[in-house]
């Protein structure tokens, strides 16, 4: 018997756990459950298949042209950033880390990162932004969808956030803008022109 999965974002839960009442037996890999014979009259209620989903975190690193504090017209994603996901359980080494890219969903876009994560619990993301860059303000508006959200400059991190089960997070955003250089006075002639009164 071969157990095909619900979806393509569907994993297929370990098989043959000791319990067999409550265990799946659906190969991770094939989908197959060992063969079974059955007698004439017998009944077997413990052949099963589980299932379950991971959640997706995401979803852009922005430059924020028009300086809005936001993601909008105009502005454009930035690709070959290092964005960081890390388990509050450890703060010092992330559990996954990925360069941003186009968007798989939509090419044009650039600045896309997503995570697929596969255990609940608490998380933040961290940018790691070239040092010609600033971030902007974060959570600014009332849409998140568009707002940044890193918060702790220094740490280049976002807020804790909870991941639940299935859950599909998209709107954990960095936004950028051009760091303001430093200008140093080099020279300075002045000149004063004594008027006639
Ligand atoms: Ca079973
Ligand atoms: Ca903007
Ligand atoms: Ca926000
Ligand atoms: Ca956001």
């Amino acid at each position: 018997m071969t157990f095909v999965k619900p979806g393509s974002t569907y994993k297929a839960s370990p098989a043959n756990t000791p319990d067999d009442a409550k265990d799946s037996d659906a190969s991770v890999t094939t989908g197959a459950a060992a063969p079974e014979v059955l007698t004439s009259g017998e009944s077997n209620q413990t052949i099963d298949a589980g299932f379950y989903r991971c959640a997706y975190v995401g979803d852009y690193v922005w430059l924020d042209n028009n300086n809005n504090n936001l993601q909008d017209a105009g502005d454009v994603g930035l690709n070959g950033i290092l964005v960081e996901l890390y388990s509050t359980s450890n703060l010092t080494t992330p559990v996954q880390t990925m360069l941003t890219i186009n968007d798989p969903r939509d090419p044009s876009k650039k600045g896309y990162y997503n995570f697929e994560v596969c255990q609940v619990g608490d998380y933040l993301i961290k940018v790691k932004k070239p040092s010609t860059y600033d971030f902007v303000s974060p959570n600014q508006g009332t849409d998140d969808a568009i707002d940044s959200d890193i918060i702790d400059f220094a740490n280049e991190s976002t807020l804790i956030f909870k991941v639940s089960y299935a859950a599909e997070i998209n709107d954990i955003d960095a936004g950028v803008k051009s760091k303001v250089l430093p200008i140093t006075l080099k020279e300075f002639t002045g000149r004063w022109n004594q008027t006639e009164m």
